[in-house]
């Protein structure tokens, strides 16, 4: 979570504060910080100069709007840039049509063939599914296994060498279907015999999209190889994946310039249900790992009530469930955890991984098991003795890994705002700053 190249981008722009006109200094300073975050999230070289040159000439020439301070301005002026990069999401209609998954072997085409199947189904379509992988052993199994979980049916052959053939039948067979989707194979390097492939199979299949999957960890080549499938099938939209990983998804960002298509989905998980559509403002926000303080400052307003939270006895020390839960509440009301941390600019503090997984579903669990407890326990949680776990769990219909779970998720909370205190860091206070700042 720890991110040098966001901070030492906030430090170039905290050099900005307060001034009233553009420093030419610092503006060449953060061009430069720039420069350096962006390489090393994967960025394109050609890209990287491109932009941090446009956004330069665009900070020393433009008037910084009415009331708008020159680091704000210059912020404005970066975030544009890049969003401006990435585009808008790529739109994605409803109306019947055939979708091609391109992309190399383990980018997640076939995880990604059943999370759009499955985001195609609550829309209410029809889908088939068609495996044209004939490389991978097991790959027609595998995909045949995520389609059945939500009852989708999917089309291939275990035997064939015929990808293309698989194809035809395929889409004779699901004629009736509004939706079909074909996931291809991807083999570790791109081959001549593969594009020739897929070439054919975008051909037979007429697919109105053909989207290139490719994770988030693929460094420089993302551009050769979103060049590649482009020259062969046109590209007209990418998804990233993994992007629940460390990984920032600057390969993304190249591929996308190099197919001149934009980012349709991110795929945020290994389960069907975790896919999202792009949304370029997270995307920058998290590439550069600083939040996007706008947006963070107008949710906080809406939410953040201070006499929810006693912050002056967390800062003693005391951290009571009740007031985790309360924490919890108010930053799940702010939308998905894990998407608002990455707004906060957590300055050299470290929250663990798990503490962003806390769904609204955990939450009631957490609440029902949270009503077992005493007063004396939710005031102070290391009273309970794991003889009260078990009461606790068989009060709230839980299991004592539940109530367990519950704990530790506290213990953690508890780490986390320790550290908090040791860095004078208070969310309050952070928060209050945001909203007068606007
Ligand atoms: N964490 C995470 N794992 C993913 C995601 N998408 C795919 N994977 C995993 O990546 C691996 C390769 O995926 P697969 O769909 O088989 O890739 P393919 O070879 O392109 O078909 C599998 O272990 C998937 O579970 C994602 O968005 N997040
Ligand atoms: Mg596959």
């Amino acid at each position: 979570m720890l991110d040098t190249l966001g901070s030492s981008l906030k430090d170039a722009l905290k050099k900005l504060a307060g001034k009233t006109v553009v420093d030419r200094a610092a503006v060449d300073e953060l061009s430069r910080d720039l420069q350096r975050a962006l390489l090393q999230s994967d960025v394109n070289v050609k890209l990287v100069l491109a932009i941090s040159q446009n956004i330069r000439k665009r900070a020393l020439e433009e008037e910084p709007p009415k009331g708008m301070g020159v680091r704000e301005h210059v912020l404005r002026i970066v975030y544009q840039e890049l969003v401006n990069l990435v585009g808008e999401s790529a739109p994605v209609d409803l109306s019947p049509q055939v979708i091609l998954l391109a992309g190399l072997q383990g980018s997640g085409k076939t995880t990604t063939t059943a999370k759009l199947a499955r985001f195609f189904q609550r829309k209410g379509l029809r889908i088939g599914v068609i495996c044209a992988d004939i490389f991978r052993p097991g790959a027609f199994d595998q995909l045949n296994t995520l389609c059945a979980k939500i009852n989708i049916p999917c089309y291939g052959e275990k035997e064939s060498a015929d990808a293309v053939g698989i194809t035809k039948k395929g889409l004779d067979l699901f004629k009736q279907m509004e939706v079909v989707l074909i996931d291809t194979q991807g083999r570790h390097a791109l081959e001549d015999a593969l594009i020739e492939e897929i070439i054919q199979i975008s051909r037979v299949s007429q697919a109105r999209h053909r989207w290139l999957v490719i994770d988030a960890a693929l460094g420089q080549q993302a551009a050769d190889q979103a060049r590649r499938f482009h020259e062969a099938i046109g590209i007209d939209g990418v998804i990233v994946t993994k992007m629940d990983g460390t990984a920032k998804g600057g390969g993304a960002l190249s591929a996308v310039a190099e197919t001149r298509s934009g980012i349709v989905f991110i795929g945020s998980g290994e389960t069907i249900e975790d896919l999202e559509r792009f949304e370029p403002g997270s995307f920058i926000s998290r590439l550069l790992g600083m939040g996007d303080l706008k947006m963070l400052a107008e949710k906080a307003e809406e939410v953040i009530n201070p006499e929810d939270v006693d912050v002056n006895a967390i800062m003693r020390g005391r951290f009571t469930l009740r007031d985790m839960y309360k924490q919890l509440e108010a930053l799940n009301r702010m939308g998905p955890l894990r998407q608002l941390m990455s707004m906060l600019p957590m300055g050299g503090m470290e929250i663990p991984q798990d503490a962003y997984d806390v769904t609204s579903t955990k939450m009631a669990r957490y609440k029902v098991i949270m009503d077992s407890m005493t007063k004396e326990e939710l005031d102070d949680p290391t009273v309970i003795s794991s003889s009260r776990v078990h009461r606790i769990a068989r009060g709230s219909g839980a299991t004592p890994e539940n109530v367990k779970e519950l704990l530790k998720y506290h213990r953690m909370m508890q780490q986390a705002l320790k550290g908090m205190r040791g860095s004078k860091f208070n969310l309050q206070r952070l928060m209050k700053k945001f909203g007068k700042s606007q």
